[in-house]
């Protein structure tokens, strides 16, 4: 289950910042948006209670490497009712973390529902994607291949890239290293949008 942020003494980094990033954290409501939000925040377990509208905070983040960015994370309410907001948080935005939550068979088709809605819409045509398979401690959790099937990842198409990235938000696991991949899918989306302007 990739690296345990647990090992990681803090994610906050006193490097210089370098780059700034917006970021969408989505998801069902329960699915572990905030827990993974204050998790990356202050790399401590927050208890949290349900999201009535959004969660924002700006965090420093290592990423290695001597690597360092500053993210602007967004965490919306993932409620039947709040969920027409999404769209307002995911306009302009760098990447997409959505969370799901790992044990919870029975909504994992409303999460792919709400998964595909999110990242087919036109201005999220490309953005990057980080899914993040949530509770993975608990004891029947569904496996990636088997969430990459009920998901239905491979139908997102190449236009969007996406990576997913087994956790445990609440000890941290997994988080910085799905974290990365965003930056890394970010980044290279980046430097593809300047070659294009450049051949115009
Ligand atoms: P949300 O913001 O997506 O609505 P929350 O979800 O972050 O509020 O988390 C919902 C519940 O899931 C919380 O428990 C939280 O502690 C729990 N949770 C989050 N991540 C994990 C995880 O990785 N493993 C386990 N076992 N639980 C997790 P409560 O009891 O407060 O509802
Ligand atoms: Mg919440």
């Amino acid at each position: 289950m990739g690296n345990g942020l647990s090992e990681q003494p803090s994610l906050l980094s006193t490097i210089p910042l370098f780059q700034s990033f917006h970021i969408a954290i989505l998801g069902l409501d329960s699915a572990g948006k905030t827990t993974v939000l204050y998790r990356l925040q202050f790399n401590e377990f927050v208890n949290t209670v349900p999201t009535k509208g959004f969660n924002a905070e700006k965090v420093r983040v290592s990423l290695g490497g001597h690597r360092s960015a500053t993210f602007h994370f967004w965490d919306v309410g993932g409620q039947e009712k709040l969920r027409p907001l999404w769209k307002s948080y995911t306009r302009c935005t760098d990447g997409i973390i959505f969370v799901v939550d790992s044990v919870d068979a029975e909504r994992m088709e409303e999460a792919k529902t709400e998964l595909h809605k999110i990242a087919k819409t036109s201005e999220n045509q490309g953005v990057p994607l980080l899914v993040v398979a949530n509770k993975q401690d608990l004891r029947h959790s569904l496996g990636l291949d088997e969430l990459e099937k009920l998901l239905a990842l491979k139908e997102l198409g190449p236009a969007t890239p996406w990576h997913l990235q087994p956790a445990c938000a609440i000890i941290g696991d997994g988080l910085r290293d799905g974290l990365e991949r965003l930056h890394d899918m970010i980044q290279k989306r980046r430097k593809m949008l300047r070659q294009q302007k450049k051949k115009r």
